[in-house]
């Protein structure tokens, strides 16, 4: 029986797809259709939901994968949707190539990869080798994430390759390392979180971002748990909590330091486990002294003895879990606030323990695998350090390459990203799964170099705000549409199928990174037959190191294995639970770090006296180049907007559904007013989703973590002014009104100005 009808075929040809209230309705009535029935993971979030997909790209039939063990059926919005975006009429079907006239136009792919190769020799010719930089993504399969770190190092031979990852996981990952010697997301499987009586989730909004993981939050409480969320503010995740700490933007490090103070007070530390495992409390104990919780609320704002009333909820807990996300690490302290979180976890005696631990929540589809195989710009393969001899040499041997002609470690994200077409920087790009002139904190400044660039190309399935700017447009496969493999929140490798071939003249990233490799010169080490044989090579490559693989393949997986890493050879079972016994330090102890809190990079004053801060939606994900297309996607988040305490808004005279202007030192944005008190009264929310006058990434301050190198998206001073020029309010207007499904939202929102 179809769920389809004439006209959600139709919405469907325009990209969108037949409303979920009647989906629901079917699926009560018992009217499923034959379910669709090949295992696919949603192409978003790292939770990769498991689905099964049937019909065809047109009229593709999707549903929950109820045997997933990770979300037992469950989608998000953005996950019911996504198919709709393989047909969709926006789809690039040919590579782009700027013509005299300064426009992007068709042309063969022959001619578009000639033109890059050619303008690589040149380019590299005149300014040497790291003249042409790379920038990947935690959206890439392993496979790609790995071969692109390949072609960086081995085809180009520059030291110029970064990702998106360092916007999104690099402070988490340096914690981890250096707390605990390994850098996996979850050390556990996601459903421990029901198993943990206590739970202290700090700057994460899972009820939005990882909905389908609310069942194990909501399972905890059933059984009596106790959630306490730290996040400025109400979101639906806090709102479901216990305990919801309210903290000024940029204040963690503050409050977990409070917390801990608390927890050794009144003799909630577990002194066996800390003597046993860890190493550094005794000066941690020292510098937590001095935050006594009164002194923590005027740091914090949060009361007292809500501090205390957290402390206690954790400490006389027999299990307690600690996780962080993007709330505390986007933040130019982002690496200490979470080692003052690890602080907490440890002196718990929590981690390693069954239903206790620490763990940072994932974001991208495969921000976990795309952090360990070599598109970080100091690293190699499995987790290695590109500055480690020994390192170089096993990769080398791998690669078939002479390890003195590995490049040496080149620069993070933004630093990349802030020196294009400068002096020190690159003169040409190659982008593959990201859209930074929407992503990258100060995007204003970054679209500009971006544009001073001699060669940028951009691998996407739509004209990305980045490819808008590109010389040359290669349009690629779509997740449905290739092999691969994708390593989830807590490191469990899952397959990428097939269900669909691509659209004619289209190409897969891999086929393309080979295509360029051999106009350099390089065919062989990437002419691969499959994405199998390349995770096989990846498995070598990794081999030894941190993130092991060699012993996970295509095969086992197929097989339905469910394969964690580290997975050393064939014969293991994987490992999904990690530090029960010791941890992967020289001295299998971990290590305690002091945590000396520092106002943010920029606070509030007189001329800019509010706080921003920025983060997601439901129904938009990232820079939003898929779910901005997909009509029931647009009609819950159709504009860019601010939100804004009632207080806030009356001491401005502005009201809900205004078009306001809000300022920062970087720059303006033109946003819609939401009313809504979820908010502080000192602090104003803006998602980043969108591009153009109204993308939050115009205003963000680019102060970085010395260690992770992590933007501060998370804090900084805003104005907000009533007046805007009339032509953008229509502008905006103009937006809410289509009734489309993102195709003329798209123009709307590219900057017209520049
Ligand atoms: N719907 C949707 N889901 C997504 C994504 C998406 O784009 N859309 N993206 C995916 C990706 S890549 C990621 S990284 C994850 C991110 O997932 P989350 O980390 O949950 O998402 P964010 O909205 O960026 O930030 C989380 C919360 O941090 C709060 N916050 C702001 N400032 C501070 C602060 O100073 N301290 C604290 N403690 N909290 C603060 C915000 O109010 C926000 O509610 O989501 C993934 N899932
Ligand atoms: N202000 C603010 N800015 C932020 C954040 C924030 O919280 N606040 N969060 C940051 C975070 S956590 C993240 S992860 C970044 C994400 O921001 P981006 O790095 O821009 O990531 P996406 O929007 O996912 O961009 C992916 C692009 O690549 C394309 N794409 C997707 N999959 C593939 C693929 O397999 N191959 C190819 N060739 N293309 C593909 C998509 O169509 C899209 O255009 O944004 C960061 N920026
Ligand atoms: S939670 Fe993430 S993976 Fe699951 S359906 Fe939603 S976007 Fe997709
Ligand atoms: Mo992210």
């Amino acid at each position: 029986m179809p769920t389809i009808t004439p006209d959600s075929l139709r919405q469907r040809r325009e990209g969108g797809t037949p409303p979920l209230t009647a989906r629901v309705l079917l699926r009560r009535l018992g009217n499923v259709p034959t379910p669709p029935s090949t295992r696919a993971h949603c192409p978003y979030c790292a939770m990769q939901c498991g689905m099964l997909i049937g019909g065809t790209p047109d009229t593709p039939e999707l549903a929950g994968d109820g045997d997933f063990p990770v979300n037992r059926g469950a989608l998000c919005i953005k996950g019911w949707t996504s198919a709709g975006a393989l047909a969709h009429a926006d789809r690039l079907t040919s590579p782009l190539v700027r013509n005299a006239e300064g426009a992007l136009a068709p042309a063969t792919w022959d001619e578009a990869l000639d033109r890059i190769a050619d303008a690589i020799r040149a380019l590299q010719a005149r300014y040497g080798k790291d003249a042409i930089g790379v920038f990947g993504s935690g959206a890439l399969t392993n496979e790609k994430a790995y071969l692109l770190g390949k072609f960086a190092r081995v085809a180009l031979g520059t030291r110029h390759i970064d990702y998106n990852g360092r916007f999104c996981m690099a402070s988490a990952a340096a914690a981890a390392n250096a707390a605990f010697g390994i850098d996996r997301g979850l050390p556990f499987p996601l459903a421990d979180i029901a198993e943990a009586e206590a739970i202290l989730l700090v700057g994460s909004n899972v009820a939005e971002t990882l909905p389908p993981a609310m069942q194990y939050f909501d399972a905890q409480r059933r059984a009596g748990g106790h959630l306490i969320v730290v996040d400025p503010r109400r979101t639906p995740t806090a709102a479901a909590a216990t305990l919801h700490l309210p903290l000024v933007p940029g204040t963690d490090g503050m409050l977990a330091n409070g917390l801990l103070h608390v927890l050794i007070r009144d003799g909630l530390v577990d002194e066996a486990y800390i003597a046993q495992r860890t190493i550094g409390f005794a000066a941690v104990r020292g510098a937590v002294a001095a935050c006594w919780p009164g002194r923590v609320e005027r740091i914090t704002g949060v009361p007292e003895a809500d501090i205390v009333r957290a402390a206690h909820l954790l400490g006389r807990s027999r299990s307690a879990i600690v996780l962080t996300a993007r709330g505390a690490e986007q933040q130019a302290q982002g690496v200490a606030n979470t080692l003052a979180f690890i602080n907490i976890a440890l002196a718990l005696g929590q981690v390693g323990r069954r239903g206790g631990g620490f763990g940072c929540l994932t974001g991208q589809g495969n921000g976990q695998g795309g952090r360990e195989h070599g598109q970080k710009s100091d690293q190699l393969p499995g987790y290695r350090s590109l500055r480690d001899p020994q390192a170089r040499a096993h990769v080398a041997a791998v690669w078939g390459v002479d390890p003195d002609a590995l490049p040496p470690p080149g620069i993070s994200a933004f630093e990349l990203l802030d020196a294009l077409g400068t002096d020190n920087g690159p003169r040409g790009l190659l982008v593959v799964g990201s859209n930074p002139a929407v992503s990258a904190p100060a995007a204003g400044r970054i679209s500009k170099r971006l544009r001073a660039l001699d060669l940028l190309v951009v691998c996407d399935f739509f004209v990305s705000e980045t490819a808008a700017l590109a010389d040359v447009v290669l349009p690629v496969a779509m997740w449905a549409e290739e092999e691969g493999t994708i390593t989830n929140l807590e490191g469990r490798v899952l397959r990428r199928r097939r269900v669909f071939a691509p659209p004619a003249g289209v190409r897969t990233d891999i086929e393309v990174l080979h295509l360029l490799a051999s106009r350099l010169g390089h065919s062989k080490g990437f002419a691969f037959d499959s994405a199998a044989a390349v995770f096989e090579e990846l498995g070598r490559a990794s081999a030894g190191g941190a993130a092991d693989y060699r012993g996970i393949s295509h095969a086992r997986l197929d097989a339905g294995e469910a394969l964690y890493w580290p997975c050393p050879d064939e014969a293991h079972p994987g490992t999904p639970r990690l530090f029960a016994s010791d941890f992967p330090t020289p001295d299998g102890c971990a290590r305690f770090h002091v945590v000396t809190p520092t106002d943010p990079a920029e606070a509030p004053d007189r001329e800019y006296p509010l706080y921003l801060t920025t983060g997601r939606v439901l129904a938009q994900y990232q820079s939003g180049t898929q779910t901005r297309r997909l009509r029931e996607l647009v009609d819950r988040a159709p504009v860019p907007r601010v939100e804004v305490h009632p207080v806030t808004a009356t001491q401005h005279g502005i009201n809900a559904g205004d078009i306001v202007t809000v300022r920062t030192r970087r720059g303006e944005a033109t946003l819609q007013v939401h009313v809504t008190a979820t908010a502080r009264v000192d602090t104003i929310f803006v998602p980043f989703h969108w591009g153009g006058l109204g993308s939050a990434n115009l205003l963000t301050n680019p102060a970085l973590d010395p260690t992770s190198k992590m933007p501060e998206f998370k804090v900084c001073a805003a104005r907000l002014e009533l007046r805007v020029p009339d032509m953008r309010a229509a502008q905006l207007v103009r937006a809410n009104q289509d009734d489309g499904c993102g195709v003329a939202v798209v123009p709307v929102l590219l900057d017209t100005r520049s």
